[in-house]
């Protein structure tokens, strides 16, 4: 079958994942605060990695997972969460989240806020993912009482 191997060679759109984002939100802030946490559920129709990202609001976006350590919870920074393929991955309180550091201004519930995810594959190529967030209000649980920034 050469028509076929030559119809793929042809279709570089197949050397990406297609990935399908849920439910992105994130925490509303009062004025003067600096952090917010943002989550979502992302599957991916490859294996790949969410390496990176970013947003204009924040001017640092640090993936975090949070785990209980001696019977306290803590969040560390992380390198990145796996995207297994066929799985939905849900980034949530408690969890794996995306944690919105140095924010440039005070995210009012209601409103929506641009994240750009950037996934890795096992070879090593990444695509982006343009994601808008929903801002919920504060009062949504969330893990601000563990903010040991
Ligand atoms: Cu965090």
């Amino acid at each position: 079958m050469p028509y076929a191997a030559a119809i793929l060679l042809l279709a570089p759109a197949c050397a990406f994942a297609q990935v399908r984002v849920s439910d992105p939100w994130v925490r509303a802030t009062v004025p003067q605060q600096k952090v917010s946490g943002a989550f979502m559920q992302i599957s991916s129709s490859r294996d790949a990695r969410l390496v990176e990202v970013r947003s204009p609001v924040a001017g640092v976006v640090e993936i975090h997972e949070m785990a209980m350590d001696k019977g306290v919870i803590r969040m560390r920074p992380v390198p990145g969460v796996d995207l297994p393929a066929g799985r939905t991955v849900g980034l949530k309180p408690g969890g794996y989240h995306m944690m919105l550091l140095d924010l440039k201004r005070q995210l009012k519930a209601g409103e929506s806020v641009p994240l750009t995810l950037v996934l890795e594959a096992k070879d090593r190529k990444r695509q982006t993912v343009e994601v808008k967030a929903a801002v919920r209000p504060l009062n949504t649980p969330a893990h601000d009482q563990y903010m040991g920034h």
